[in-house]
């Protein structure tokens, strides 16, 4: 039996009070994330149990039990009050996958400070623009980072301290820098968590920027009420799980299912810092018997790529449920994996602003493979018409994507940008700036952001569908789908097609996809052109980047491309 049981049963009545007393959390009283995530789950007499068990990229690992992550955090959290960070001040991640930096966020929370988490891939400009916006006090990062933000020290004058948590006393330490190392500061017993109430500050995490300007969603300490919850009833973790998140923390995913979720039930996660590849990868699900994996589709359709012969190699019984997120999830991927895995994966929904997943398909639930599955209980959501803003009841049809406010991890604000939030609500629905539709039993169906649907004499053509078709070649590893100008139709449909090892593009394989996926499309969502490419722009947390090829075939400027995946 999973944990959500019955989801037409959950519906019924719902309430986040259930969340709410799970975590014995009295309205108006403290609800600070970090002590929740450590504090709460020693005083359950989990003190003993291994809370991550961390992977380097050599096989080396390193473990921590919950009363190793109450204390480090402590530590860190009492370092930053001491150095004078108040409560509110933002304070930066900026680490590869390395325990610090889960720890350092528990810490960081802990302190009353906001956490700002950020790609350690990100070059200086990237850097730049966001600790800039937001008025950053304090940057946690390592030896081999830290020259980035040396490059931007001067620009920042709010940039009080440099934090550098492996220094070596190789070179002196630089202008505001100074050396902290969980080994070797004595650990810190007792600490009193600031006493964060709701509505106070907790994260600070800027999206993805597919569509335009990076901006800061701000978070408050509430969405642990989601974030426990959804990850109890969605990704069904338990006690004895051994759980696996892809994602990095600098992807709101890495922070509110790679820290706050697993750790707030008191479950023991993996994290490895190892590069991507199908052995890698499987040889650490392996070793490390995992039983969760919560991932996403650029990474499973690299699987995919990769084959079925490689997964035979490796003993993945340990596997029990895999969930996906961040992209649509084609429904190759869905049949594909219940093929080689045993298990589908489970599509979830959401986005840096609401804070947690708000559609998904449920454990028990039957899946529709394409579907995004239905909202999760207490959140209302529904297809709106795009003049109107109201609600479309007839199954089928295409509008926006709608939720209802309230659910407590929403976004409460855009950082320095209160219009662009209040112009994110229409009628009083809140648009996360997608489309979809609904099915005739309550299924959501993705579509495609508001600003990647192609308009081709008056059809409009979900590029999701167009890719998922071409997916299903057997050539075919990836595809992004982007309008094209033309004269008469406006817009025509333009398909990048990479191929999988052992093909070569040729006008013949153009022709053979063309007359595969025919069968498949209406022929007003037909390609026009193919255009093969080895491989195509993403986003750091996989995102495929249609806006940048979208841009090159208007003749467009680009706009910001600092999440780019190349872009160092
Ligand atoms: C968690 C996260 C949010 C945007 C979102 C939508 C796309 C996410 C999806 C999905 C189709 C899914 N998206 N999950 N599209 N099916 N299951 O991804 O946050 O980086 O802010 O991106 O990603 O377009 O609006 P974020």
């Amino acid at each position: 039996m999973s944990n959500i049981g019955s989801y037409d049963q959950r519906i019924k009545g719902f309430s986040w009070s259930i969340a709410e007393k799970e975590l014995d959390y009295q309205q108006d009283g403290d609800i600070n994330i970090g002590w929740y995530c450590s504090d709460r789950i020693c005083r359950q007499g989990k003190g003993d149990k291994l809370a991550l068990i961390w992977q380097g990229a050599t096989g080396n690992e390193k473990r921590y039990t919950y009363n190793d992550v109450r204390r480090a955090s402590n530590t860190i959290a009492k370092y930053l009050v001491d150095l004078g960070i108040h409560p509110g001040d933002r304070v930066c991640l900026f680490m590869d996958k390395i325990p610090e930096l889960y720890i350092g966020l528990v810490g960081i929370l802990k302190s009353g400070a906001v956490a700002q988490p950020l790609f350690s891939a990100f070059g200086d400009e990237a850097l730049l623009l966001r600790l800039k916006d937001a008025q950053t006090s304090a940057i946690i990062t390592q030896r081999k980072h830290a020259g980035k933000v040396r490059n931007i020290l001067s620009q920042l004058p709010c940039l009080e301290h440099v934090i550098i948590v492996d220094y070596d006393g190789k070179k002196p330490l630089q202008e505001r820098e100074k050396a902290f190392s969980l080994e070797d500061m004595p650990p810190v017993e007792d600490f009193e968590s600031y006493p964060a109430k709701a509505e106070t500050h907790s994260m600070l995490h800027y999206t993805s920027g597919t569509t335009g300007q990076p901006k800061g969603v701000k978070h408050v300490h509430d969405s642990l009420v989601s974030q426990y919850l959804t990850t109890k009833w969605v990704l069904d973790l338990r006690d004895d799980d051994i759980y696996w998140c892809t994602a990095d923390p600098g992807w709101v995913t890495g922070t509110s299912y790679g820290v706050i979720g697993p750790w707030s039930l008191g479950v023991t996660q993996c994290v490895t810092d190892i590069g991507f590849s199908a052995d890698n990868w499987y040889a650490f699900i392996e070793k490390q018997r995992i039983t969760v994996w919560y991932s996403a589709p650029t990474a499973i359709r690299s699987l995919m790529k990769a084959g079925d012969e490689v997964v035979k190699k490796y003993d993945l019984s340990s596997l029990r449920h895999l969930v996906s997120v961040g992209e649509p999830l084609n429904p190759e991927a869905v049949v594909w994996s219940q093929k080689v895995y045993g298990k589908p994966f489970h599509d979830s929904y959401w986005q840096t602003e609401t804070g947690s997943i708000m559609i998904s398909n449920y454990p028990g639930m039957e899946i529709k493979p394409g579907s995004m599955g239905k909202p999760f209980p207490g959140i209302t959501a529904a297809i709106l018409d795009p003049i109107n803003y109201e609600p479309i009841s007839e199954p089928g049809v295409v509008g926006l994507i709608a939720f209802q406010p309230d659910w407590p991890a929403r976004m409460r604000t855009y950082w320095n940008n209160e219009a662009t939030f209040q112009n994110k609500f229409r009628n009083g629905w809140y648009l996360p700036g997608d489309r979809g539709r609904l099915d005739k039993d309550g299924y959501f169906w993705f579509v495609g952001r508001d600003d990647d649907i192609i308009n081709t004499a008056g059809h409009l053509v979900s590029p999701f569908e167009v890719e998922s078709a071409l997916l299903e070649h057997p050539a075919v590893a990836e595809s992004a789908v982007v309008a094209k100008p033309d004269e008469i139709n406006m817009e025509v449909v333009k398909a990048f097609v990479a191929l999988k090892p052992g093909f070569a593009a040729s006008d013949d394989l153009e022709l053979n996809i063309m007359n595969f996926i025919r069968k498949k499309l209406s022929p007003l969502a037909m390609p026009q052109e193919i255009e093969f490419v080895d491989s195509l722009p993403k986003t750091r947390s996989g995102k495929i980047m249609r806006r940048l090829l979208h841009a090159r075939e208007w003749g467009e400027a680009i706009g910001d491309t600092s999440t780019l995946e190349d872009n160092e």
